[in-house]
Order: C-alpha cells, then sequence, then structure tokens
C-alpha cells in the first residue's frame, strides 16, 4: 500500500462529501492525520478552516452545522487530539447537530504495541455518536474505490437525517503519510456530479385527522432547526387565536398570538391556575423555564408533542400523542381550509396579561445597563438579517425572559444540548463562518474565559463576530441558587470571580475592544461593529463589547423585575 492508494481514497472521500453537499471542513495540525487534512484543505468545493485546538475546531465545527444545517467534518490526529473533540460530539448528540468526525490513527500493526500517541479510538465517543465505522486499509483498486464513496455519502446522510447527529470514521493510516507523485486520475464517480448514493427526502407529511384542538389551547414552542417553520407556526397561531408561549430558540417569538413573559406570568399560582388549557401542543425541544415545565407536569389537559425525531422531550411523563414529523407538516394539515379562531377571549386574556408584565419590566429595567436590559434591548434592536448566539447560563436564561415578541427579529441559536458553557466561543464563530449576515454573541465572562483560545478564529481565520460580554466577574447564575448560602466556600469555589481584564485577551487575539457606559453607547457600538464586521467580511473584524456589572445586584434586579411584574399582573386579573 502506498501514499497513492491512500490520497486517491481520501480525494474520492471528500469529492463524495462536496457531492452530498458539504461545503464546510474543520481541520486541526498532526502528523498522522496529514492525508486526511490536505484531501480536505484540496477539495474546491470545501472549505476547510484551520484549527490549533481540537475542541475548539470541533465547536466550531457544530456552530457551523447548527447555522447551516448541513455536515461539517471535522478532523484531528490521533490520541488525545481525538478524545477533546468528546465535549462537541456529546453537544452534537443531543442538539441534533450533523458532524462527520474523522479522526486519524495508527494502523492495526502500530496499536497496543507503545507506539507514540496511540490509544485506543475505537467508539472512542461510545453511544454520543449515531455511527461508528472503522475504516480500514487498503489499495485504491476500483473496488475500494466505490467502497470509500458508498462510505462517504453513508455518514453524510446518516449524520444528515433521522434524528440529525455526530457519526465517527476512525481511519487507520500508514506511512508514508505524503504524496512522492501526482495523483492519477480517477473516473468511479457518478456522472453530473451526482453523489453515489443520493437519500430520497424523508417524507414530510402527517395526517391530523382527529387531532384537531378544541377548546382552551395552547402552542409552547420550544427550539426547532427549521428557522421559518417558527414564522408559520406564529402566523397560525395568530389567526387561530392559540397563545404561543414561544421560546426564543423556537423562531416563532413574533405575531399578535405570541406570549414572550410565560415565564414570569406562570410564576404567580393564581394566572396559572386560572389559565390553565385544555389542550396543549409541544413542538421542539422542551424550553427552559421552569415554572414553564412545572405547570405543563401540572395540567390536567391533553398535551400533544410534534417534533420531527419523534424526541422524547417529556420529563414529567405527561405527553399522551407524539407527532413524528415537522411541524410545518402540522400545520399544513391544520390549516388545510379556513383557520377558525378558537376563543378569541383566551387569547386576549394573555395577551393582557403578557403586555401588562411587558410594560412593568421596562419601568424596572428602565435605561440603566443591566445583564437583563441588555439581553432585551438586543432583541429589539437586532434585525432579521442578525444570527443571535447565546451562552448557557445567564445570557440564554436572560433572553428566554425577556426577549420581547417581534416581527423580523434576530434568528436565536445556542448550545442546549447538553448545556455546556464550553465551546460557546468557538461554536459562535463556527456560525459567524456560515452566516450570510452578521452574528452576535452574548456571553458570560466565565464562558468567555473557558473558551478564550476559541477567539484565535479571529486571528487566524478572520471570521467577524460581535461579542456582547456580560462580565459579572463569575457565575452570576449560582446566586439564584441554594449554594449561594454556603458561605464558606461559595465564592471561591462556585461563583469563581477571576479578575480577568478581557482587554488584554482582545489585544492578543487581534480584537477591537469597548466598554461602553450606557445604553445608547452600547447600542452605538454594536452597530459599528457589526457595520465593521460586514464592511470587513472577508478581511475579519471582530469586537469584544464588556459590559461590567454586579452578580450580587443582578439577583436583586431580577427579583425586583420579576415582582413588579408579578404585581401588575395580578392588579390586571384581580
Ligand atoms: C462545561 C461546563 N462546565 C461547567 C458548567 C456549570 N456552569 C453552569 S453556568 C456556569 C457559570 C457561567 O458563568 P458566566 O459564563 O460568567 O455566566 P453568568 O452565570 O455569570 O451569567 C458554570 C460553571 C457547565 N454548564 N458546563
Ligand atoms: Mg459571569
Amino acid at each position: 500500500m502506498s501514499a497513492t492508494d491512500t490520497y486517491l481514497l481520501l480525494r474520492a472521500f471528500c469529492d463524495e462529501l462536496a457531492r452530498c453537499g458539504m461545503e464546510h471542513a474543520c481541520t486541526a495540525p498532526g502528523s498522522r492525520c496529514t492525508p486526511i487534512v490536505l484531501s480536505l484543505a484540496r477539495e474546491p468545493r470545501i472549505r476547510a478552516w484551520s484549527h490549533i485546538d481540537e475542541r475548539s475546531a470541533g465547536f466550531f465545527a457544530l456552530g457551523a452545522a447548527k447555522r447551516s444545517g448541513r455536515p461539517v467534518a471535522v478532523t484531528c490526529t490521533s490520541g488525545t487530539a481525538a478524545a477533546n473533540l468528546a465535549p462537541a460530539v456529546i453537544e452534537a448528540r443531543h442538539a441534533r447537530v450533523p458532524l462527520i468526525v474523522l479522526t486519524a490513527d495508527r494502523p492495526p500493526e502500530l496499536r497496543d504495541v507503545g507506539a507514540g500517541q496511540t490509544i485506543d479510538q475505537l467508539k472512542l465517543y461510545g453511544d454520543a455518536v449515531k455511527w461508528f465505522f472503522e475504516v480500514g486499509v487498503a489499495e485504491a483498486t476500483p473496488g475500494a474505490l466505490r467502497f470509500i464513496r458508498t462510505l462517504a455519502c453513508r455518514a453524510y446522510w446518516t449524520a444528515m437525517y433521522g434524528p440529525p447527529g455526530p457519526v465517527q470514521l476512525n481511519f487507520p493510516l500508514r506511512e508514508p503519510l505524503v504524496l512522492d507523485s501526482p495523483l492519477p486520475e480517477d473516473s468511479t464517480g457518478r456522472d453530473d456530479g451526482r453523489p453515489y448514493v443520493a437519500l430520497d427526502p424523508p417524507v414530510e407529511s402527517v395526517p391530523t385527522g382527529g387531532r384537531h384542538p378544541v377548546g382552551r389551547v395552547v402552542i409552547v414552542a420550544g427550539a426547532d432547526r427549521d428557522a421559518i417553520a417558527g414564522r408559520e407556526l406564529a402566523g397560525f397561531a395568530a389567526r387561530a387565536a392559540i397563545p404561543l408561549l414561544a421560546d426564543p430558540l423556537s423562531g416563532a417569538r413574533q405575531g399578535s398570538a405570541a406570549i414572550a413573559h410565560y415565564d414570569l406570568l406562570l410564576r404567580d399560582p393564581e394566572f396559572a391556575a386560572a389559565h390553565r388549557p385544555d389542550f396543549v401542543i409541544r413542538t421542539g425541544d422542551l424550553p427552559t423555564s421552569k415554572p414553564l415545565r412545572a405547570w405543563l407536569a401540572g395540567l390536567d389537559a391533553a398535551q400533544i408533542a410534534i417534533d420531527p425525531d419523534g424526541a422524547w422531550h417529556d420529563p414529567d411523563a405527561v405527553v399522551g400523542l407524539r407527532v413524528r414529523a415537522p411541524v410545518r407538516a402540522l400545520l399544513d394539515g391544520l390549516t388545510a381550509g379556513e383557520v377558525v379562531p378558537l376563543e378569541p377571549a383566551w387569547l386576549a386574556a394573555w395577551q393582557a396579561a403578557d403586555a401588562t408584565a411587558g410594560q412593568a419590566l421596562s419601568d424596572v429595567l428602565g435605561s440603566q445597563l443591566s445583564e437583563p436590559l441588555v439581553a432585551r434591548s438586543l432583541g429589539e434592536w437586532l434585525d432579521a438579517s442578525v444570527t443571535l448566539f447565546v451562552a448557557s447560563s445567564m445570557p440564554i436564561r436572560d433572553v428566554e425572559l425577556y426577549l420581547p415578541a417581534r416581527e423580523g427579529g434576530p434568528r436565536v441559536l445556542s448550545n442546549r444540548g447538553a448545556n455546556g458553557i464550553d465551546g460557546t466561543v468557538s461554536s459562535a464563530f463556527g456560525a459567524a463562518a456560515t452566516a450570510e449576515g452578521p452574528v452576535v454573541l452574548l456571553v458570560g465572562d466565565v464562558a468567555l474565559a473557558y473558551d478564550v483560545g476559541g477567539l484565535m478564529a479571529a486571528r487566524r481565520l478572520r471570521v467577524p463576530l460581535t461579542i456582547v460580554l456580560l462580565n459579572n466577574d463569575g457565575g452570576g447564575i449560582f446566586h439564584f441558587l441554594p449554594v449561594a448560602g454556603e458561605s464558606d466556600a461559595f465564592e471561591e469555589h462556585v461563583a469563581t470571580p477571576h479578575g480577568l481584564d478581557f482587554a488584554h485577551a482582545a489585544a492578543l487575539y487581534g480584537c477591537g475592544f469597548e466598554r461602553p457606559g450606557s445604553l445608547d453607547e452600547l447600542r452605538a457600538a454594536i452597530e459599528r461593529s457589526i457595520a465593521g464586521s460586514a464592511a470587513t467580511i472577508a478581511g475579519g473584524a471582530t469586537t469584544i463589547i464588556e459590559v461590567r456589572t454586579d452578580r450580587v445586584e443582578n439577583l436583586a434586579l431580577h427579583r425586583r423585575a420579576a415582582d413588579a411584574a408579578l404585581a401588575a399582573v395580578r392588579a390586571l386579573i384581580g
């Protein structure tokens, strides 16, 4: 077996990934992975993004696949390099994001015999991948070329459908690892650039006979990878007069039926009891909100869950019917013919409470810079061309709580599969690499410190990103939990203040840095950064815009805002 065999097979493999529709891949350097890295880099239809740190590479690929909805490949060398992809693989599995992991390995004769940089990579990610395959070593015979083409298609389609998720192909590679002569032609690919194995699109229709909702209906919309479905769902809810409790990740927090402040409203036992529905339609992932989850768990209502992959999101075991179909298919079924508004007074009651809560919140927040106000303002300022990537911890909670319902707002993405704070920066850069418009990242200081190496993408890959950093010097979220009372160890071991001055990180990685002192200055800084990144989309311009806050004050502000909203709603329903 020669380098020519290795490279012929890998060229056919990458050719086939591109024929299936792959546009992006991530590489990380090493010796053993050289043939895979070079083959990806030399495939003209695939943009190969180079990374130093495999954990960043994995999360960048994840963000790119999440934003584009298409499989992204990521490759690395043997040993702990492959282990560093594990967090992104796990997140991809839980968030249903299509990733194709190509790990380079030693050939069989060099395994478990003390050869350098060799670990057991077989099924390295366990059940976190949908499919593992040990590729083996072969000469590039016509049969082997056909096999490797089908393998690429199988990996691509497996990652892409039913449900989307990660796959791992482990490639044993024998030396020599570089070519010493030009590669001969290979004509084993199909004509007209077709993939070797095509896949019929999944059937996307669902019979809805007998399932028409009746009485007091609510829709609970969770994260959905189909951004357009959210808008259509909002339109349907408005026409049918159904309150739509929409997580921003659903894309459905818009239109006249969207209820943005459900988390606050449902904290009030009276409101929650008085607004119990007869029928609940859940779409996508279950939203994070605890009051919403508790309310759903205690209802004596028929609950149906619709999800394209039939995902089982029901920790309280109350769903009675699962519909395995995209939301759009259900809407097609329900909206065939005229939509008859169900109970206008029912929707009106929710709308009035939502508007009252929203006004009370705005009054309390005023215009002084704070974590909730930044989340709320981003929802008001950013338009539909912008992707808002939101970090776990308080940023995603503040976005769920405070983002107003708005037509033409930003698309909201987040790593909510496993709720990790690792890899947030890299994922946002990956999204920025594939998004057509600007990307804004809303992130806490601990999450930024954790993945500060992800800023390398600003310097080396020149990907533009606007980073809005909420710096409260530690994990503000923990102040909301009982552990905050454990004063002997809370600050050092839980809140973990670090005192970092991120201006230095910005300088190290070639990013701009701003620290606006007012809401107007923040808005101006974000607009400047977005305009700058648009102007230099090829040249790259990333800015870190820091808002300093205080964890203790933040807790008090959240409480004041919630109390004011609840008091106003109580006065309304009196
Ligand atoms: C990989 C990983 N490690 C640890 C955690 C636990 N965790 C959740 S939130 C958080 C603190 C985040 O702090 P920051 O990013 O500053 O946001 P803030 O809470 O201040 O809003 C930690 C450590 C996690 N979610 N993921
Ligand atoms: Mg923090």
